[in-house]
């Protein structure tokens, strides 16, 4: 038996043959064993939605909170159990749209949390109708005659909103996926990996041949992480190239360095000595 196994479930996924799903999943398990995290360690709050399915066969803890909520799920669960590894799986329109305004608060909070943006331009599991991510024009059930609005910027949204570890990948690179999710993972503060992944049934035009394509890497094009406006510039990139890799990386104090109950000890694991509360009800007498 491969480590890898540690993830797996006895539960088949239901995915569509081909789904960018397969290989999000594939990196996701090759990162926490490279990174040699039990299963018991991490918890993994799914979105409602495709990737979402995951609940039911990732082997790590899990939760199923609702559409567009599972930032302050992880939130929650983070504040409660710092000892933990939680991972948010959320698509495009739950972390994106429902979750939008999570999304951007969140960023600011700098919490120690690693958000997996399913990124397939469209609400897979409702059958394909257009989401904050589809490109202008996209024809959908939901935009017969292509969508209005300009496409949302989640890594320019968090670059100017104190992000401080920004990236995208491709499910279709799994080393890449697989080496920018360990980094997420390991970096104190809260980390968005949004991964562009193929929905092969209902998104025709972005294919995995389509964005093998577009596709290069930051890495080789010698970006430094730490420039806050080349980050800035690469995330603005319109062109028909789309970059890949880390965008931004920067350490600066996170949610639980800053807040005196959370600093020494997971509040999970702290006693619960006896709180004398006569005096705090004195005064509302
Ligand atoms: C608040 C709310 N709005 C709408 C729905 C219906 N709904 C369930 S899944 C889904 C689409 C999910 O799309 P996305 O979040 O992009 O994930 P994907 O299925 O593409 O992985 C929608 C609209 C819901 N469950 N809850
Ligand atoms: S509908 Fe799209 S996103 Fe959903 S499982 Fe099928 S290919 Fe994947």
């Amino acid at each position: 038996m491969t480590k890898q196994h540690l993830f797996n479930t006895t539960v088949v996924p239901t995915w569509c043959p081909g789904c960018g799903n397969f290989g999000t999943w594939l990196a996701v398990k090759n990162a926490l064993n490279e990174l040699e995290i039990p299963p018991q360690k991490v918890l993994t709050i799914f979105d409602i939605g495709c990737g979402g399915n995951g609940n039911n066969f990732w082997g790590t803890n899990t939760f199923h909170g609702l559409h567009g909520r599972p930032l302050p799920l992880a939130v929650g669960a983070k504040i409660a159990n710092s000892d933990l590894v939680v991972l948010v799986s959320t698509g495009d329109g739950g972390g994106y749209g429902e979750g939008g305004n999570h999304f951007i608060h969140t960023v600011r909070s700098n919490i120690q949390v690693v958000c997996l943006a399913h990124n397939n331009q469209l609400y897979g599991l409702t059958t394909g109708q257009f989401s904050p991510m589809s490109d202008q024009g996209f024809v959908s059930k939901t935009s017969p005659e292509g969508v209005t609005d300009v496409p949302f910027n989640p890594l320019a949204t968090a670059i100017s909103n104190g992000g401080t570890f920004v990236a995208r990948g491709f499910s279709g690179d799994l080393p890449h996926l697989t080496n920018l999710i360990k980094q997420a993972i390991q970096h104190p503060g809260f980390a968005l990996v949004d991964i562009l992944q193929p929905c092969v049934t209902f998104n025709k035009i972005n294919t995995f041949a389509w964005y093998k394509e577009r596709i290069y890497k930051l890495e080789d094009k010698n970006h430094k992480t730490n420039d806050k406006k080349a980050a800035w510039e690469k995330a603005m990139e319109q062109d028909d190239k789309i970059p890949i890799g880390i965008f931004y990386k920067e350490i600066r104090s996170t949610y639980h360095d800053l807040v005196p109950a959370l600093i020494n000890r997971a509040l999970a694991k702290q006693e619960l000595t006896a709180v004398e509360i006569e005096q705090f009800l004195e005064e509302f007498k």
